[in-house]
């Protein structure tokens, strides 16, 4: 399994990174990752690590997106630390070092209708800055009518923080920090709109894209009738990146209990260890 990238970052990945919020970055990730990484999320589907967030039952379908499996499984913090994306991370932010700051699985069972709703992500975080990416890293091959994701390009600079709704609805989840938070259009509705430009690629397994906190992204439900859609996002940080303090319910299991100084950069070793460092 490649720990370093097998090409470097080219110049236009990182200019798209700077100028859309998002971009799709191929062949970084060589089979035994995706194999091997396949074959962890199997096991973690029979035997849940982490926290555990499934859709309704009454919904056809079933999207699952679990989260924070690194912190109590070895297998998903390998992949966290030798892994490419990391480096991805880094490179496209311009940084020279990145602190790990969560995982999070995204499958899409075949015929799942859920959207994955209009969102960015820095609402739902406890941190403010632009230096946290977050690497979409696809384990199946996906396209937009499979619940690809896509995204609004340039939404990352319109300075706007929107309504952090989660996928499955919670009593509270936003808290009053989040209050006068606008919502996000359903941006599905401006597709023939010149106005915006949308971004979205066919992806093959071991493609990923990396996003900008406040790129504005969602996806369709999953109407293939046998591939199941397959994701792993992981989200780096660094650089200009401070402690704001939850927002929503969403925490890191550990940082209550952590030291952690609003305005400044989280740098506490044993929740947000540095996984990357210019050599
Ligand atoms: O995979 C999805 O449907 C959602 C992914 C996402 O929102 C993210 O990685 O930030």
């Amino acid at each position: 399994m490649n720990r370093h990238l097998r090409k470097p970052i080219a110049d236009d990945e990182i200019r798209a990174y700077a100028e859309d919020g998002a971009v799709c970055v191929r062949g970084q990730f060589d089979r035994e990752w995706i194999e091997h990484m396949l074959a962890v999320v199997e096991a973690n589907l029979e035997n849940p690590a982490g926290r555990v967030l499934e859709s309704g039952a009454d919904e056809p379908g079933k999207v699952i997106a679990n989260s924070h499996m690194a912190r109590s499984s070895e297998a998903f913090m390998d992949f966290v630390r030798h892994s490419p994306a990391r480096e991805i991370a880094a490179r496209l932010m311009g940084l020279d070092e990145v602190r790990f700051f969560y995982d999070q699985l995204f499958v899409k069972e075949p015929g799942t209708r859920m959207p994955t709703a209009w969102h960015h992500d820095l609402p739902f975080w406890p941190l403010a800055g632009n230096h946290v990416a977050s690497v979409w890293l696809a384990l199946t091959p996906v396209t937009r009518e499979t619940s690809g994701l896509v995204y609004v390009a340039g939404s990352h600079r319109w300075d706007t923080m929107y309504r952090p709704v989660p996928a499955v609805p919670r009593e509270g989840f936003a808290l009053p920090e989040a209050d006068g938070f606008p919502d996000c259009p359903p941006f599905h509705r401006e597709f023939d709109n010149p106005a915006y430009r949308f971004l979205s690629w066919d992806m093959e397994a071991g493609d990923c894209i990396v996003h900008h906190p406040l790129a504005v992204h969602g996806a369709g439900g999953n109407p293939s009738e046998a591939v199941r859609r397959v994701a792993l996002s992981c989200r780096f940080f660094g650089g200009d990146i401070a402690w704001y303090g939850p927002r929503t319910q969403f925490n890191i299991p550990g940082a209550e209990d952590a030291d952690l100084e609003v305005g400044v950069l989280p740098a506490d070793d044993d929740l947000f260890p540095v996984v990357w460092r210019a050599g």
